[in-house]
């Protein structure tokens, strides 16, 4: 999709750099280009659109038409717009907070909260040297939380031992005393997995937000799931 994405943007911009002058007109369809390359990258019509309604206007401007090298002032305005529609810093995870510091990871059924809190515990303690502790409050679906035990012994991690029948909530206050008593520094909550329109299950979100308070929420969404993940994203946003 990035390769597609790629190709047509180097097409676009090389006829437009190509170009000795530029009127609104040629202007006007390189951006029509760059809407539909965005479109068929699976970006949202609204995304889309507000990204060209952003760089038009600067695109159109006289000094850009009437300056020596049009094409490559138009090339610069686009690659600023989308530096900064991507995201123009990067944001380090939030470990501010007294130890332990808790974590937690939401998302649909099967997208890889299980997994991804093992790779980011594993992360956490290479890369940033922190003791980590995983704690499993998937209740529901059998050997959830046997499968997060497992994963913790395979690589290494600390986790909560397994009590059969707690709660959620009284999970996520037994692994900050034994968090406190371990040493470790932060807990990954991995959480169980909603259908998004369980309503009872994303209650339950809002009710361990409200016991471990975390300083992050990562939601887990398959890398096939497209601009769906926005919906989804506010979705979960919305329960907590
Ligand atoms: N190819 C691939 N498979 C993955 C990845 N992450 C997870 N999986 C697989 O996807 C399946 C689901 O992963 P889990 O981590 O159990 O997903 P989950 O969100 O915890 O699932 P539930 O707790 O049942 O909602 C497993 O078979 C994983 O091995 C990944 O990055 N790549
Ligand atoms: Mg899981």
């Amino acid at each position: 999709m990035f390769e597609n994405l790629t190709n047509k943007f180097e097409e676009i911009f090389s006829s437009l750099k190509k170009a000795p002058s530029l009127d609104e007109a040629q202007v006007d369809e390189g951006l029509r280009g760059i809407r539909q390359a965005l479109l068929e990258a699976d970006v949202s019509l609204d995304v889309a659109k507000d990204f060209i309604e952003k760089v038009k206007p600067k695109a159109l401007g006289q000094e850009i038409i009437r300056s020596t090298s049009p094409g490559d002032m138009v090339v610069k305005i686009v690659y600023d717009e989308l530096v900064d529609l991507l995201g123009a810093t990067n944001n380090d995870i939030n470990l501010n907070a007294v130890p332990p510091v808790p974590m937690m990871l939401v998302g649909l059924q099967g997208s890889g909260k299980t997994t991804t809190t093992a790779k980011l515990a594993k992360f956490l303690e290479n890369n940033k040297k922190k003791k980590v502790m995983m704690v499993s409050l998937d209740i529901y679906r059998p050997a959830a939380q046997e499968q997060l035990r497992s994963l913790g012994e395979q690589n290494n991690i600390l986790t909560l031992p397994i009590i059969e029948g707690q709660q959620p909530a009284d999970i996520c206050r037994r692994a900050i005393s034994a968090a406190n008593l371990n040493g470790a520094e932060i807990i990954l909550f991995d959480t169980a997995g909603r259908t998004q329109i369980d309503l009872q299950m994303m209650s339950e979100i809002k009710q361990i937000e409200g016991v471990i308070n975390p300083t992050e929420t990562f939601l887990v969404a398959d890398s096939l799931t497209g601009q769906v993940a926005a919906s989804v994203a506010k979705e979960f946003k919305k329960y907590s």
